[in-house]
């Protein structure tokens, strides 16, 4: 989080996590397209991402900007030092599940994985705002969302059913961390 009180600015870092073909990229393409902004993405091979995507959303509250650079990290394995440099200075993670069943092991290993990245800057899980996106809720093998909550659980995080391709449960999900960024801000300025 970076204040510039002067210019009644707040920046925020909010990072699309997860991983790879999970739907970050197809998040902030949605989000994009229905907040009219424009998308950003470097270096992508096809639709897999290898840098990131990269996108700014301005909400104005309390008399301050509060702006929003979203990013999603490659969630390929080889790209993993790129996904440690994308998660410098985060402030927030959106975590998107592939609700397929043949993903389950990997979703729930790549939280250990989240949490390794936030401490790499000295961040805790616990204490970061997360929220775990549910998504590809279409797929004919989606696991049911009780199997879900319980197999691919962070304690104490908010979550959210999407169908990402759709556009269903991307804005209600950005829309969730911003609310918990934005309280965090409130406490912050008292
Ligand atoms: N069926 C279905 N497919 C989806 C959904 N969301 C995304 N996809 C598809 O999943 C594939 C991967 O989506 P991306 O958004 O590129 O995934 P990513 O998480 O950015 O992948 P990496 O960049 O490799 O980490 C694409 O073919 C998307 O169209 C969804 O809700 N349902
Ligand atoms: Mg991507």
């Amino acid at each position: 989080m970076i204040v510039d009180s002067s210019k009644g600015i707040v920046r925020f870092k909010v990072v699309y996590h997860g991983i790879a073909l999970s739907g970050k990229t197809t998040n902030i393409e949605q989000l994009a397209k229905k907040s009219g902004l424009d998308l950003l993405s470097f270096d992508t091979k096809g639709e897999r991402t290898l840098v990131f995507d990269f996108i700014t959303k301005k909400i104005k509250t309390d008399g301050f900007t509060l702006t929003f650079s979203i990013y999603t990290i490659p969630g390929q394995n080889i790209y993993k030092d790129i996904r440690r440099m994308v998660m410098r200075g985060v402030d927030a993670v959106v975590f998107v599940v592939d609700s397929s069943e043949k993903k389950l092991k990997e979703n729930a290993e790549f939280i250990g994985i989240l949490s390794q990245d936030l401490k790499a800057y000295g961040k805790e899980l616990e204490e970061t705002p997360v929220v775990i996106q549910y998504n590809k809720r279409d797929l004919p093998d989606a696991l049911p969302l009780e199997t879900l909550q319980r197999e691919v659980y962070i304690p104490g995080k908010k979550t959210v059913e999407a169908v990402a391709i759709r556009g269903t449960g991307v804005v209600e999900t950005f829309d969730l961390i911003a609310q918990e960024l934005k309280e965090k801000f409130r406490k912050m300025i008292g």
